[in-house]
């Protein structure tokens, strides 16, 4: 079976997503995300320009080989240009496998370890009632765990809340949002001693603190929401020095989830192996693929460390479907972050997984179980959007 052309689908059905289809010499065709939020046109020159000549004519069988091929092959490894090209490619390849051979991609994985993955949602409002408001209905849709994220008194927009939240379409120059740490950090431990007062004692919380902290700042806020038992602190400061964590683990039992920006098992390395981190938050999409995510969530598993892989809107059905396949196979899952899509994204792409009383499970069709509809996404061409960029009050560029 051979591999005869491979196409960069580009479309946005409400936020653009980036799709690469692998077609066999015998028809089989195999989708893969490579979607990356902002920059999306770099990673489809990358597959169209880059990849797509070298792949016509390869056995389409020889996953590991292929990747190892566009890995190494490259010369310059890394990145999330570079890993989000070859994980749309490793995806398809794994698609068109398991649907060659008539089974869910997740046979060929082990077959399950469980029924079910708990997922978590977002919940926010520009303050404390409209937050509590947002949590109630993500209660009543069935959601068990929840990221809280709240509006900070005096500041107008930031991340999760506010103009720029879910990051979707029509922003074609980046938002300016204003931050400030003190003022963040003295609000977000009386939130949650509000929202545990408010939802018991029960509820999975998790809170996402997008890498604005330093690791001195980090480890107080640790300690100081460590009386409210969070299910997770995620991104507590810019995780690129690695070493850093150290301070914040040894400040406090707050459970730590990093790595959504991360590429490669090398970028997490440490953190994994001195045990910084209890969640590893990599997705399918921007980690290399399934084959170099099984790698990484198996090496985790090593140093008691499960998976938490990144599921915003901007990681496509077709990657949160490789995540569930991935989930539901491995030992070490956590739980799996499930930003939602809308209507238009959930036609285009017609996935197999179902969301049900807050657990995800993959769906029984060949393969990964989502199909891309070129009808409708041409309807839906790319709009050039950016995320937002952050300053502090005196205009200094901060982290976002
Ligand atoms: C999350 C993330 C996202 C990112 C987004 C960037 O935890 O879900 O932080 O909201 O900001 O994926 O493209
Ligand atoms: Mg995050």
């Amino acid at each position: 079976m051979k591999i005869r052309n491979v196409e960069v689908l580009v479309a946005c059905p409400g936020r653009n997503f980036v799709t690469t289809r692998i077609t066999t010499d015998d028809g089989v065709v195999g989708l893969g995300d490579a979607t990356l939020n902002g920059r999306e046109l770099a990673v489809a020159s990358y597959v169209k320009d880059h990849l797509a000549p070298l792949l016509e004519g390869v056995e389409a069988e020889n996953i590991e080989r292929i990747w190892q091929y566009l890995y190494r092959g490259a010369y310059w490894r890394r990145g999330p240009v570079t890993m989000a090209a070859i994980a749309s490619i490793d995806m398809a390849l794994w698609d068109i496998k398991a649907k060659s051979l008539g089974v869910p991609l997740y046979q060929l994985l082990g077959g399950r370890t469980r029924r079910h993955l708990l997922t978590y949602t977002h919940a926010t409002g520009r303050d404390i009632p409209e937050l509590f408001d947002a949590v109630r209905r993500r209660q009543e849709q069935g959601f068990k765990a929840i990221r809280l994220q709240v509006g900070i008194p005096g500041l107008a927009d930031i991340y999760g809340v506010g103009t720029a939240a879910g990051h979707t379409a029509g922003f074609a120059k980046p938002l300016v949002e204003v931050w400030d740490t003190p003022a963040y950090m003295r609000f977000v431990p009386s939130m949650f001693e509000a929202a545990r007062n408010e939802f018991g004692a029960e509820v999975p919380m998790l809170h996402d603190v997008h890498h604005r902290l330093s690791p001195i700042e980090a480890a107080r806020l640790a300690k100081d929401l460590e009386p409210y038992r969070l299910f997770w602190l995620e991104d507590v400061t810019p995780a690129e020095n690695q070493e850093a964590l150290r301070l914040v683990r040894s400040a406090s039992t707050t459970p730590l989830a990093i790595g959504e920006v991360f590429n490669t098992l090398w970028d997490a390395q440490e953190i994994l192996q001195k045990q910084y981190i209890d969640y590893l938050r990599m997705s399918v999409t921007h980690g290399g693929g399934v084959t170099a995510m099984r790698k990484a969530l198996d090496f985790a598993a090593t140093f008691h460390i499960r998976s938490g892989m990144h599921g915003p809107e901007d990681v496509s059905p077709v990657g949160m479907a490789a995540a569930i396949h991935l989930g539901v196979s491995i030992h070490n899952f956590g739980i799996q972050e499930y930003g939602g899509y809308r209507e238009s994204t959930m036609e285009l792409f017609n996935p197999a997984f179902e969301l049900k009383d807050g657990y995800l499970t993959p769906g029984e069709r060949p393969g990964l179980g989502v199909d891309y509809d070129d009808a409708l996404a041409e309807r839906h061409p790319y709009s050039a959007s950016y995320l937002p960029v952050n300053e502090l009050r005196d205009g200094t560029v901060h982290d976002w």
